[in-house]
């Protein structure tokens, strides 16, 4: 059996429409500006330090190492972003400015392999002393996923020699040999980084490293607890491990146990991510059943309607079940990039458009919300309901902002965002054993091989504002294949033409299945025909009991200030109210946005009354979620009660 797998990245092209314009915006000045934040010379934004560490770890100027201890996995992940963009849009200078980066690295690693400016300037005495907390194996992992990427872009090896020294160092010193370290990291990433590393050079230890990463986290002895123990701090837990204990790290019991999301969510998508890709190479059917529980538990009790995870503020956890509430949502960009992480995965072992679903509400609503529309200031924590004022003084973590910023302390999320978008094609299109799969509609083209012969996709779309989609098949000569096109969940009623006919759409788990000779210029359209919904929680969302969210296609809506007012709780949607949608072509970049009656409650005399005050009419405007907070700071709710 073979796996869809991801096209070439050079053979998908996205240039126009809404996704095209988000990767363009990453490529031309996310990158860039983002290069500036890690040199630290953007004014008035936290300093990075990450370009500092390396020069000065490598010698190559005096100093002090700055910032957190796993702030290197910022510039890895920033390395991973550039390269996907060279391997798209070749640039000489950025090609040479990698070049002079990944020399400076290069110079230092140490002798045996190691690499991690903090422990190399700052706790050299401390190398693996704290897996716990430390972060060192995380590191690792994005310096990894950082190799791989610009080998792939390049051709050139320099970085990939540097990452597969620290591998073979990370593999001499963990496993269950006498003289071995049997531990994991704190933070899962190193897992899905070392089966990227196997699949890339042909090296089945690293795969295997990577098990024994999987299959050792949670075991008893807890390697975890006697770590503590050696550093004296058995029973002491850290401040964001209260609570859920080792189970924050994924670690209380052994992993092939879980079965609900537990911990960080970051980390427990990674580690999901890794599982899956695992029991993909190892053709392990037990782990993908557990893989596929564990992402239905996520989807079906844990997820935000924006599709972002993760509800808890302090530890930036899961929480229980059904517990979703839109103010204190934590909803981590990085959650969200793991959410489409691990649907893509979940893609390659079988095509079931649910997945794609889900993958599509994370990306264009909770990890989009992340990225400001002028490509400089970002969100790391994404609620679904904002009282600026409440906010700030409620939500002490300095993480969660009511604008976005341009960098932060802990600056995890921008370079994740764009490492994402500048691999997009890799969650748009899958090449299958009979032909392709289409995942994501973005306008462009793909080109792919049906057999030995060539063929192109042509896409021309305006989604997700516009609900048609058309193909244009281009093979270098007539050729038999499958043609499989997304039909999104959310679409009650899709239509399908073959050059101009009306075609019954065979859909086999959410794609329509296209199966037939394609001649060049053949066209197919689809059209998936997106009405305003009023999407409704489960009963057991207690928070968003009595609302609605607004969705059309598979953009979620938000109300915020600047078009309706402050107070935007005293808003209601009558029950009866048609909303409709216009597009906007000056407003937030251009977008769809939704008008119509709402009626809203006026504020009383007293706090408490029997007879509340009567509603009055007014008009409503809500716009997509993702683009909120672009036009200064304001209140803003997905929520809204109905009457
Ligand atoms: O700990 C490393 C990264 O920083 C995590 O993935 C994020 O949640 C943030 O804590
Ligand atoms: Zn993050």
């Amino acid at each position: 059996m073979s796996y869809p797998t991801a096209l070439p990245r050079a053979a998908v092209t996205l240039d126009h429409g809404f996704l095209a314009g988000r990767a363009r915006l990453v490529r031309e000045t996310v990158i860039p500006w983002q290069w500036e934040a890690l040199n630290d010379r953007i004014a008035g934004a936290e300093r990075s330090g990450c370009v500092h560490n390396f020069q000065v770890a490598a010698g190559e100027k005096p100093g002090k190492f700055h910032g957190l201890f796993w702030q290197d996995s910022d510039l890895a992940k920033w390395i991973e972003a550039a390269s996907y963009r060279l391997g798209t849009h070749p640039d000489a200078a950025l090609d040479a400015e990698l070049d002079r980066l990944v020399a400076t690295i290069a110079k230092a690693q140490q002798a045996d392999g190691y690499l991690n400016t903090y422990f190399q300037l700052v706790e050299p005495q401390q190398r693996w002393a704290n897996l716990r907390d430390c972060h060192e194996l995380y590191v690792a992992g994005h310096f990894i996923e950082a190799g791989v990427a610009h080998f792939e872009a390049t051709g050139k090896s320099a970085l990939l020699d540097v990452v597969c020294r620290l591998a073979d160092l990370i593999d001499r010193t963990f496993g269950p040999g006498p003289d071995q370290v049997p531990g994991y990291c704190g933070h899962e990433e190193i897992e899905l980084a070392l089966v990227k590393l196997a699949r890339v050079t042909g090296v089945a230890r690293y795969r295997e490293l990577a098990r024994y990463f999987i299959e050792q986290r949670g075991r008893s002895p807890n390697y975890f607890e006697q770590e503590a123990q050696r550093r004296g701090e058995a029973g002491k837990l850290p401040w964001h491990m209260h609570h859920d204990g080792l189970g924050t790290l994924q670690a209380a019991r052994p992993v092939r146990e879980l079965t609900e999301p537990v911990g960080h969510a970051v980390r427990m998508m990674y580690l999901l991510a890794a599982m899956i890709d695992l029991a993909a190479d190892r053709k392990d059917a037990a782990l993908a059943d557990q893989c596929r529980g564990l992402w239905t538990a996520i989807t079906t009790r844990h997820l935000y309607v924006t599709g972002g995870v993760g509800t808890e503020p302090y530890g930036e956890k899961f929480c229980e079940p059904f517990d979703l509430p839109p103010d204190r949502a934590y909803a981590e960009t990085c959650a969200g990039i793991g959410v489409v992480m691990c649907a893509r995965r979940l893609l390659e072992h079988e095509l079931r458009g649910a997945y794609a679903d889900v993958m599509e509400r994370a990306l264009y609503n909770n990890v989009l919300a992340g990225l400001a529309l002028d490509g400089r200031t970002f969100f790391y924590v994404n609620p679904l309901e904002v009282v600026p004022a409440v906010a700030k003084r409620r939500y002490e973590c300095h993480l969660v902002k009511t604008q976005r910023v341009p960098w932060f302390g802990c600056a995890c999320c921008p370079p994740n965002v764009a490492r994402l978008f500048a691999s997009l094609g890799d969650y748009a299109y899958a090449q299958t054993a009979d032909g392709l799969a289409v995942h994501l509609y973005a306008g462009g083209s793909a080109r792919f091989h049906a057999g030995v012969v060539p063929v192109r996709l042509d896409v021309r779309t305006e989604y997700p504002w516009a609900e048609r989609i058309e193909f244009r098949i281009e093979p270098a000569s007539a050729v038999a294949f499958t043609l499989q096109l997304r039909l999104p969940g959310w679409c009650r009623a899709p239509r399908l033409t073959l050059n101009g006919a009306a075609q019954a759409i065979e859909n086999i788990a959410g794609y329509a299945r296209l199966r037939r000779t394609w001649s060049p210029g053949d066209r197919v359209e689809l059209e998936l025909p997106m009405p305003v919904e009023r999407v409704r929680a489960d009963a057991r969302v207690f928070a968003a009991a009595g609302q609605v969210a607004l969705q059309r296609g598979p953009v979620v809506y938000c109300v915020e200030e600047a078009d309706n007012g402050a107070q935007l709780s005293a808003l209601a949607l009558p029950r009866a109210a048609s909303l409709a949608a216009r597009f906007a072509p000056d407003l937030l970049g251009g977008c769809v946005v939704l008008e119509g009656p709402a009626v809203r409650t006026p504020s009383g005399e007293s706090l408490y009354a029997n007879e509340p005050p009567a509603p009055v009419p007014v008009r409503l405007r809500a716009v997509p979620y993702a683009l909120w907070a672009n036009r200064g700071e304001g209140e803003m709710r997905v929520w809204l009660r109905e009457s």
